[in-house]
């Protein structure tokens, strides 16, 4: 069964992580607007390897890009450039800003996620009012090979069997697994490769965008 948590005013749906490494040479405002186009419902700008300069126009320009779309912006880790660029939100993870200075210094209306990689983190993560998880990796990906435990499917469902928290699963997610991964309790999916490096970015978005609705409606006819 789909149950949508939802707090703020976004759908985690499918989620949109760029990476300007893998994206082939091609720019990040292409390939978020091909997602945009082809049924992403949020983004998030993960850059690594680009100057604080680089990133704050990097984000002004995708901000300004995604509000046409109505499609809320998330920075990765860098609590600044959220700032810098009036985003709607911050994601980050165990070693980057702790959550409750984050929501501080942001303030209540922002957006953001915290990643957690096993039952224990989530555990914590349910005394904060984050507003969404992310599960992170579902599946080992060489996305972020650093990241060698994998929670599988099984770690999906037992954290949905406690967390209050609205769950977005990230790490091998493409669209013949998308199901499978929702089937497990995850409410969105976050996608870097199978969108950012597909040869045509706004079909492989849709085409993952498809599974995530076939599978809502399926669950909506269930009877009970
Ligand atoms: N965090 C956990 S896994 C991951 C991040 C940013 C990368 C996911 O990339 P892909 O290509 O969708 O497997
Ligand atoms: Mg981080």
């Amino acid at each position: 069964m789909f149950n949508l948590k939802r707090v703020k005013n976004f759908d985690p749906t499918l989620y949109l992580v760029t990476d300007q490494m893998l994206a082939k040479g091609r720019p990040v405002e292409f390939i978020v607007e091909q997602a945009a186009k082809g049924g992403a419902t949020m983004v998030q700008l993960r850059e690594k390897d680009c100057s604080t300069l680089d990133f704050v126009n990097l984000a002004i320009l995708i901000k300004k890009l995604l509000d046409s779309y109505h499609i809320p912006l998330i920075i990765n880790d860098r609590l600044d450039v959220a700032l810098a660029s009036d985003a709607d939100g911050l994601h980050i993870g165990q070693e980057d800003m702790p959550y409750t200075i984050a929501r501080k210094i942001l303030g209540k209306n922002k957006i953001i996620g915290l990643s957690v990689e096993n039952i224990e983190q989530a555990k914590v993560a349910d005394e904060f009012d984050v507003d969404y998880i992310g599960l992170s990796p579902v599946f080992v990906t060489g996305t972020k090979p650093e990241l060698t435990n994998s929670l599988g499917l099984e770690g999906v469902r037992r954290i949905a069997s406690f967390s209050k928290h609205c769950m977005v699963a990230i790490g091998g997610i493409h669209a013949k697994n998308a199901a499978e991964v929702l089937k497990a309790g995850a409410n969105g999916l976050a996608v870097v490769s199978a969108i950012v490096s597909a040869d045509d970015p706004m079909k492989a978005t849709r085409e993952i965008r498809q599974e995530i609705d076939k599978f809502k409606t399926a669950g909506k006819s269930e009877p009970g």
